[in-house]
């Protein structure tokens, strides 16, 4: 059975060099303490994902051998270039998108991408989009959550989500740490990362997007999630009683929440190795919206790709979850 791991994070020299710098400015952000340890750690010591990340050929195919895993959908591993000013993001991203690009030319496999574009600038990022569809051939693009603690369904950022639908890419949103507006709970408990944080950060993001009546507006756009949905499709049948157009939200949506996530959404088990939930998920959104992904290298490989190839799910199922879904919403040839 194939194995495409659609959410596998990497970086670049330049775009960890520029993290480095933003640790040392102290700025009050909830993203810093794991960009200080990850980034900023002794040069004689580094944190041991740092490698892990940069490195986007021999040692990441070893370990994708080992565990039979075929491809790696790699993007830019959070908070990508997010945390930037508009001039610095845009170089990094170019040069990010530019070197994923070229390990996805020499194994086309083995390597496809999510390009990162920098939100900062809808404007560039806009054009940045087009480049690495039409130039760098990539499979979709990557973005983590909010960027200067603004969601993407404010008007400012529809030109981004305009040039994803009109390209025919999903949109993958990562997590990164609440914006500034929650961080309090999450900031003394030290549970802003993957634990919980991350989880309320996007499935707020996605809540956001369903209320907020983008989908009516790009009716075709794509959003990809992670983390089994971020806890979203468990909470699909209160979102509908509560989020109805015209109900208390009085939002602009004019569908319900679960019918913008079955057609606007796709789902990812990145993290959550859980046959229970996964079964869930199948029953409740369909199993041609859900893939699987490792997290790679903030999550183990052998016991993702164990999980996945011993899951008592419908055969059938499993397949889609293992790579046809990808090789559909991601633009990838099959094997
Ligand atoms: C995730 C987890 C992503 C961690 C990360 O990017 C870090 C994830 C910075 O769950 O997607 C982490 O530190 O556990
Ligand atoms: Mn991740």
């Amino acid at each position: 059975m194939r194995l495409i791991g659609t959410e596998e994070a990497c970086s670049v020299p330049d775009v960890a060099a520029g993290l480095r710098n933003v640790a040392r400015t102290g700025w009050h952000n909830l993203d810093l303490k794991l960009v200080n340890r990850i980034y900023n750690g002794p040069a004689n010591n580094p944190d041991p994902l740092l490698p892990q990340l940069l490195d986007i050929d021999a040692g990441r195919l070893k370990v994708m051998d080992e565990n039979g895993v075929d491809m790696h959908l790699l993007s830019l591993t959070a908070p990508g270039v997010q945390m930037f000013d508009a001039d610095t993001a845009n170089a990094l991203v170019r040069d990010a998108n530019d070197i994923m690009a070229e390990t996805c030319r020499k194994h086309p496999k083995r390597f496809s991408m999510l390009a990162s574009f920098a939100p900062q600038d809808p404007k560039r990022a806009v054009k940045e989009m087009e480049r690495a569809v039409k130039e760098l051939n990539c499979n979709g693009f990557m973005v983590n959550s909010h960027t200067n603690n603004e969601y993407l369904d404010q008007k400012k950022y529809w030109p981004i989500l305009e040039a994803a639908e009109a390209l025919n890419r999903a949109i993958y949103i990562h997590p990164r740490a609440p914006s500034e507006g929650m961080m309090a709970p999450f900031d003394d408990y030290n549970i802003e990362t993957a634990v919980w944080g991350y989880g309320m950060e996007v499935g707020t993001h996605a809540v956001r997007l369903m209320l907020g009546g983008v989908f009516d507006h790009f009716p075709k756009l794509k959003i990809v999630i992670g983390h089994m949905g971020e806890a979203v499709p468990f909470w699909l049948w209160r979102l509908d009683f509560m989020g109805a157009p015209g109900s208390w939200a009085n939002r602009p949506n004019k569908r319900l929440p679960s019918e913008y996530f079955h057609d606007n959404f796709a789902i990812t088990t990145s993290g959550v190795e859980d046959t229970l939930a996964l079964q869930y998920c199948i029953d409740k959104i369909g199993a041609d919206h859900i893939m699987w992904a490792i997290d790679y290298p903030y999550q183990p490989t052998a016991p993702a790709a164990d999980w996945i190839r011993n899951a008592k799910i419908d055969p059938a199922h499993k397949e889609l979850i293992a790579h046809g879904n990808a090789e559909r919403i991601f633009h990838i040839p099959p094997a």
